[in-house]
């Protein structure tokens, strides 16, 4: 039965060509650890390749639009040194065989040859739990990182999926990571399926 809460119908999207990041917070771990599990397996069921997963972790949640806008920067000077090696192998190649060779030569290869893909990262979801506690310290962290995090994917362009979870007590965490005590949805799995949405639109509206 369909519900009134929660993301609706969607299309499905093919993750094949897509490489996405999880970036999580190491504080509140066991709920952490299962929404980023949950993240992995919707990314693996959409066709999103595991080597094309990057997984990083920050303390907590405070870092994670700094860490956001680092991870996705790095990603970008990979994809472009990766480039380079390509654009240099084919120019070797090139220097070193005569004309008449050239169409039963093998492609080029980068040094860095994997099946994985060199380009930057097409979205990228972050993670974390923030448990209210009994000073101001929850509201000004939940207020900041979310500020942040829209920043960094309004400044550089790459769609980033909000999975900070602000909850009044450990049991609010537990039931949204689906291991509460009546069980409940992991919302990791949701998020790992906006990302591959979010990472198909951005290419299509490039
Ligand atoms: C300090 C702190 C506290 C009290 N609670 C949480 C929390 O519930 N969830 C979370 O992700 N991080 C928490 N932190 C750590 C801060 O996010 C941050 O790592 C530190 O203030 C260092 O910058």
């Amino acid at each position: 039965m369909a519900t009134l809460k929660g993301p609706g119908e969607a299309m499905e999207y093919d993750g094949s060509h897509l490489r996405i990041g999880i970036l999580h917070a190491r504080w509140n771990s066991k709920i952490v650890d299962t929404l980023v599990d949950g993240a992995k397996k919707a990314l693996v069921s959409s066709g999103v390749k595991t080597e094309n997963i990057e997984i990083q972790s920050v303390p907590g949640s405070y870092e994670l639009p700094f860490a956001a806008q680092r991870m996705y920067s790095a990603s970008q000077t990979q994809s472009s040194t990766a480039g380079n090696a390509l654009v240099s192998a084919a120019t070797d190649l090139l220097a070193s065989t005569s004309t008449s060779d050239l169409t039963t030569t093998a492609a080029p290869t980068a040094s860095k040859s994997s099946s994985a893909l060199s380009q930057p990262l097409d979205a990228l979801i972050t993670i974390g739990v923030l448990i209210k506690g009994e000073t101001m310290h929850f509201e000004y962290i939940a207020d900041a990182v979310s500020h942040g995090l829209m920043r960094v994917q309004l400044d550089s362009g790459v769609p980033l999926v909000f999975g900070l979870l602000t909850v009044l007590n450990e049991e609010q965490g537990m039931a949204r990571a689906g291991i509460g005590e009546k069980g409940g949805h992991n919302h990791g799995e949701d998020w790992g399926k906006a990302a591959v949405e979010l990472g198909v639109k951005r290419n299509g509206w490039a």
